[in-house]
């Protein structure tokens, strides 16, 4: 813990909601909610006003629907965000050296890193107002919530605290009294399973977390995790702002006395790898979007294939699917002496069906309904018009596609509908008109 509240915590405001409500003026001020659309479709994120009807991130969209019928679903447009997070995380990077994104939209910054006259708080203060206005600026209009403090822990906490469109400076000195109201799970690392065993010992706020013994601590949840916890309950964290990420990943792998050869053996091998490090991911609550194999065969030639999904996942199933589909497209008829499945491409939330992979698991909810087939439009896609111009897809079914046509720069369009296979109408691929 430092001196002075140097370390930023930038992350904007209902990111993917945003975006859209930034690209399609007649969303503007209304709900808006991006995720699956599909029958077992997941919320990513709901605009502000989506919320206040109760819509949450991970939610199914089903019941998003039943709480908020009116709001515009759609599907996601993930150049849209990498694009405007590179804008964000660029910015950042102009004003410190030290920047530490940890997704799309959140970025740790270090000021002490920065050419400010002093770290003192009206000085960051007034300092990270002016980011903020930059962070508008750059991505045509979006907010950020920005948290200051003494460490990366506390100016999470704070960024959090005045959301949207907010900032909040935790003064040196008074972390504890912040912490102290509550619920343990706002420390890092202590997710539902943590959080459930203090529940058990009583323990339900940062305040009673403090009263903890270590050794009881250590008792309760293990050696390595109850000292962080211990510490972190008196807001004791010296964790730096790292720059460049060593690029993480999670992988298991094993070495075998004799070569093998039976595939289906090595199919096998690879499903129990796939969900050792399914079960890896979520103890550490991450999730990746690359699956990757390792093969060593008899002559030692190790060859290694991937593939990338369209959003992160945590499943052992489905880790394991792609990971024999990987096997599969290899030549391993002279014996293989080494097998091995990671992950990367880490983030620290799970969105498996966004963007339109449904996953098949063991654990297939039943479906009242009847998936919708995704057709070739999805709601919320780009398109072009040979006539009308720029627009996006509003809804499509029954052979009908329903556009309004408007842009980021023009206001609220007009609606129009054509056949789904009607020549003039394309895909639009995003690239912003001034670039
Ligand atoms: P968050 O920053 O957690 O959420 P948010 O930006 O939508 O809203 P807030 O104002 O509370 O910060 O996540 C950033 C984006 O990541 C979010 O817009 C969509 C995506 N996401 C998912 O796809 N699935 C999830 O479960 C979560 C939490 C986020
Ligand atoms: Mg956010
Ligand atoms: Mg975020």
């Amino acid at each position: 813990m430092r001196a002075v509240a140097s370390v930023l915590h930038l992350d904007l405001d209902a990111f993917f909601a945003s975006v859209e409500q930034r690209d399609k003026p007649s969303l503007r001020g209304k709900p808006v909610v991006v995720g699956g659309v599909g029958g077992r479709g997941v919320v990513a994120t709901a605009s502000y006003e989506a919320r206040q009807y109760g819509v949450r991130s991970a939610m199914s969209t089903r019941e998003a629907r039943a709480r908020c019928p009116h709001a515009a679903f759609l599907s996601g447009r993930f150049d849209a965000y990498r694009e405007t997070s590179t804008r964000v995380m660029e910015l950042l990077r102009s004003v410190s050296p030290l920047v530490e994104p940890l997704s799309l939209d959140e970025a740790f910054v270090d000021l002490a890193q920065a050419t400010l006259p002093d770290l003192e708080v009206p000085t960051v203060t007034a300092y990270a107002e002016e980011l903020r206005g930059r962070v508008r600026e750059v991505t045509g209009g979006l907010t950020a919530s920005v948290g200051l403090g003494t460490s990366k822990f506390i100016a999470k906490v704070a960024s959090e605290l005045d959301k949207p469109d907010g900032l909040t400076v935790v003064t040196p000195g008074t972390e504890r009294e912040l912490l102290r109201p509550m619920q343990v799970t706002v420390i890092p690392g202590v997710g539902p399973a943590t959080a459930e065993r203090l529940r058990r010992a009583g323990i339900h706020t940062v305040e009673e977390l403090e009263r903890v013994t270590e050794d009881e601590l250590v008792r309760l949840v293990g050696r390595a995790h109850g000292h962080s916890l211990f510490q972190l309950a008196r807001a004791q964290d010296d964790r730096p702002v790292v720059a460049e990420r060593e690029t993480k990943s999670v992988s298991v792998e094993g070495t075998y006395d004799t070569d093998l050869t039976d595939r289906k053996l090595m199919e096998g091998l690879l499903t129990r790898q796939a969900l050792g490090v399914g079960e890896r991911l979520r103890k550490h609550g991450l999730s990746g979007r690359t699956v990757s194999i390792k093969v060593r065969l008899h002559d030692f030639t190790t060859l290694s294939r991937s593939t990338t999904l369209p959003s992160p996942t945590d499943s052992g199933p489905v880790i394991g699917r792609h990971a024999r589909a990987l096997l599969a497209d290899l030549d391993t008829s002279g014996g293989v002496r080494l097998l091995g499945v990671g992950v990367s491409g880490l983030a620290d939330w799970v969105q498996e069906d966004l963007f339109g992979e449904v996953e098949e698991g063991d654990d297939v909810p039943d479906l009242p309904e009847a998936p919708r087939s995704r057709g070739q439009w999805a709601p919320g896609m780009d398109v072009l018009h040979a006539e009308l111009g720029a627009g996006w897809v509003w809804g499509s079914g029954k052979g009908v596609v329903t556009v309004r046509f408007e842009t980021a720069d023009t206001p609220p369009g007009p609606v129009r509908s054509f056949r789904a296979d009607d020549p003039a109408l394309s895909a639009r691929s995003l690239r912003r008109e001034e670039d």
